[in-house]
């Protein structure tokens, strides 16, 4: 008897050619409309089928977990970032997550690119000019920034992503520090022209730039607490693409307002949409709606990914990107 497709529900509406092959493979319920799912329809969603396909706008904890039907066998995250899902508490449930890792790599470097050179050159202001129309024309002392050729940056979180942002910021001539768990084998290091430093105090006193490039797990929330971000440079930028939990944002909104540090770049934020006000009206701070890996190439290989991980875990194998506790 030919074997019944496995029942797997997506939260959010996916790119065209992502929920086509779903379609094709599986048997698949996608979203009518681009909402996340309310709690109850998350809970029926655990309750009904064989795989779910949530996203970082889906809080799977451990009450969630706790209601999954018996026939809930895998959580293939859409994204690479699973501080949204209680993996412990799922895999003693016996139920698998995997994830997207690696696809949002250079998409993610990309955008932490962008915001240093944003905020550094002060771009929003010079596109706020020329907006509102208000342009006399070029002037030797009007809008300068900084050059980054030269200056110090220092990666917090020496995962990909940190990585292929310490080979474009290499590229744009910056001195290139990090911070990380576990130091990086002395080749990579080599390769990658970056100085381990061993205390985050110690590296963030010295920096020009701090790049957040770490998950957001128990032990880096609040890594760069109100302490931490006092020790940074008052002429310091910080960008954040990673998550907003690693940066305490109140401190730093009112550091950046009493001008006690230059600048930030921010991708993404401590409480999701629920931005602190008092960012949004400062000229030295950039705000993107966590679009660091926002690119249609990025999506459908995320997609890709979740595919991969269903199919495998389908025909009776681990799933590739299986996420387990202990990566955490
Ligand atoms: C994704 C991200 O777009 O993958 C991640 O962890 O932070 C994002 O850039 C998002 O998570 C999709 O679920």
């Amino acid at each position: 008897m030919p074997k019944q497709p496995l029942s797997v529900v997506v939260t959010r509406r996916l790119p065209d050619v992502v929920e086509a092959r779903l379609a094709e493979l599986f048997d698949v319920t996608l979203r009518d409309t681009d909402a996340p799912m309310s709690r109850a329809e998350l809970q029926d969603a655990v309750q009904s089928c064989d795989v779910l396909v949530p996203t970082i706008t889906d809080d799977i904890d451990n009450a969630l977990i706790a209601r999954a039907g018996e026939r809930l066998k895998l959580i293939a995250n859409y994204g690479a970032g699973v501080d949204h899902i209680d993996v412990a508490t799922a895999r003693q449930k016996g139920i698998l997550v995997s994830n997207t890792p690696g696809v949002l790599t250079d998409d993610t470097a990309d955008m932490t690119m962008a915001l240093i050179l944003a905020v550094t050159r002060r771009m929003p202001e010079g596109m706020a000019t020329m907006q509102k129309g208000t342009w006399e024309g070029w002037a030797p002392t009007s809008l300068l920034g900084g050059r980054i050729s030269g200056r110090r940056l220092g990666i917090l979180g020496m995962g990909r992503i940190g990585q292929a942002v310490a080979r474009r910021a290499a590229a744009f001539g910056m001195q290139v520090h990090y911070h990380n768990r576990r130091r990086l084998h002395v080749e990579t290091e080599k390769t990658l022209g970056a100085t381990y430093w061993e205390s985050l105090d110690q590296m963030v006193a010295r920096m020009d730039v701090m790049s957040i490039n770490c998950p957001h797990t128990p032990s880096t929330f609040h890594l760069m607490n109100a302490r931490r971000l006092k020790l940074m440079k008052p002429e310091a930028v910080i960008v954040n693409t990673s998550r907003g939990e690693v940066i305490d944002e109140n401190a730093l909104a009112r550091m950046l307002q009493a001008g006690e540090i230059k600048g930030a770049g921010l991708d993404v934020y401590e409480h999701g949409t629920n931005v602190n006000p008092q960012l949004r009206d400062l000229d030295n701070v950039v705000l993107l709606p966590h679009m660091g890996s926002a690119t249609i190439e990025g999506r459908v290989e995320m997609g890709e990914k979740v595919l991969i991980n269903i199919k495998t875990f389908d025909d009776g194998h681990r799933p590739p990107d299986q996420v387990v506790p202990a990566m955490l």
